[in-house]
């Protein structure tokens, strides 16, 4: 496996920057997409930005996808990018289809066009399931999309398997649930919740506003759903698999652990059903059951809902007190 190229889309995002940790382990070489911004974000790939090659490409523009596949011949491409923030489809519908839905198919035509050969992953969503339709979701789960988002990644995991049907990819789609740790973005509700968190322990803040506390999610470790990723890329045949927990948790039992990390009692702080975090349609609860996963992967998460709070309130904590030079605990 030693010197194997893979290109990664989304490599600035908190998926890529752990793909691109967990392929350098393994002895790949790593081609990482970015698109031009007017200042450099590469903060989450700081660590590692002398060990990979980054090169500019966007999913909006296929010419762009074309070159990179024809110039790095990759074995392997992880199709990560994306407009992935729910609410913001409902604010920019247009463009989270043609990033989030229409991306995929000029990756996968830029695919068949360069190099048929190579192995292709799609980062599909547990919001596909949106309304369930059964509990828990597996593969076979019908889809009940609430959101533009939602919708444009049917249309990505649908195309995904029309182009392994159609061309014989190698292609692959992973239905991830919920997925998080220390470099989540910090409008997602766990790591604003620990952000939080730590910020009102060490006196930074006073409350926290949230939307809807009781919205439930199968929420895991993002390093575990990184390495289920990879492991779909290393079987004879391409499928796809559902990659969850098993556990579901409330926003509720979000705060509360997380507060109760820094011995506060959320109750005193958060406040709820603020209209601004409040969705137009929401997902209200996502149990997802990875069977197929642990039997044909032998994938296993690693690290409990509890403790992975625990770490992204530890990150938080460290990374405030070094920004504000306090010193001392919380
Ligand atoms: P993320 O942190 O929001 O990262 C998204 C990445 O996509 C960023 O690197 C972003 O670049 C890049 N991107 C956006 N528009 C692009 C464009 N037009 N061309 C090229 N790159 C573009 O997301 P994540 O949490 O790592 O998730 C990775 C993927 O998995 C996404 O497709 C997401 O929808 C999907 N997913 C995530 C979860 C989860 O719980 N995390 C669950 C299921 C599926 P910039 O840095 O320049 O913005
Ligand atoms: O953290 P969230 O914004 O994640 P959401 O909407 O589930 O989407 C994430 O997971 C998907 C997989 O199912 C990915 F495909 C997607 O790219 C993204 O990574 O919200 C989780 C829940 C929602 O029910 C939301 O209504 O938390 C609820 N919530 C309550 N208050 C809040 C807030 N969410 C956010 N972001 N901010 C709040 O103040």
């Amino acid at each position: 496996m030693a010197h194997q190229t893979a290109i990664i889309s989304g490599v600035t995002g908190q998926d890529g920057s752990h793909l691109a940790d967990f392929l350098l382990e393994k002895g790949y070489n790593v081609i990482g997409l970015v698109r031009r911004t007017s200042t450099v974000n590469f903060e989450r790939i700081a660590h590692i930005q002398d060990k990979i090659t980054i090169v500019q490409a966007d999913l909006l523009d296929e010419v762009s996808l074309i070159d990179v596949l024809r110039e790095y011949r990759p074995r392997e491409v992880y199709n990560l990018a994306a407009q992935s923030f729910v609410p913001t489809s409902w604010k920019q519908p247009v463009l989270t289809g043609e990033v989030t839905a229409l991306g995929v198919t000029r990756m996968l035509d830029a695919i068949r066009i360069a190099d048929p050969a190579i192995r292709f992953y799609q980062a599909s969503s547990s919001e596909m399931f949106g309304k369930v339709r059964e509990v828990p979701q597996t593969e076979k789960t019908p889809f009940y999309p609430r959101s533009p988002y939602g919708v444009a990644k049917v249309y990505g995991h649908w195309i995904t398997i029309n182009y392994r049907e159609s061309y014989n990819l190698f292609a692959c789609s992973g239905i991830l649930f919920n997925h998080e740790g220390p470099r989540r973005g910090l409008e997602f509700v766990t790591r604003k919740v620990a952000h939080s968190a730590a910020k009102i322990a060490l006196g930074l803040a006073k409350e926290l506003r949230l939307g809807n506390l009781e919205a439930k999610r199968d929420w895991g470790y993002a390093p575990d759903y990184v390495r289920a990723q990879w492991l779909m890329l290393q079987q004879d045949q391409p499928d796809d698999y559902v990659i969850a927990t098993g556990k579901e948790h409330s926003v509720r039992d979000l705060c509360r652990i997380a507060f109760e990390s820094v011995d506060l009692d959320y109750t005193r702080y958060v406040i709820e059903n603020n209209p601004q975090d409040l969705r137009p349609a929401e997902v209200d609860h996502l149990l997802g059951d990875a069977s197929k996963a642990r039997a044909k992967l032998g994938w296993e998460p690693s690290v409990t809902f509890e403790q992975m709070i625990q770490l992204m309130v530890e990150a938080d904590l460290a990374a405030l007190k070094k920004t504000y030079n306090l010193i001392g605990d919380a």
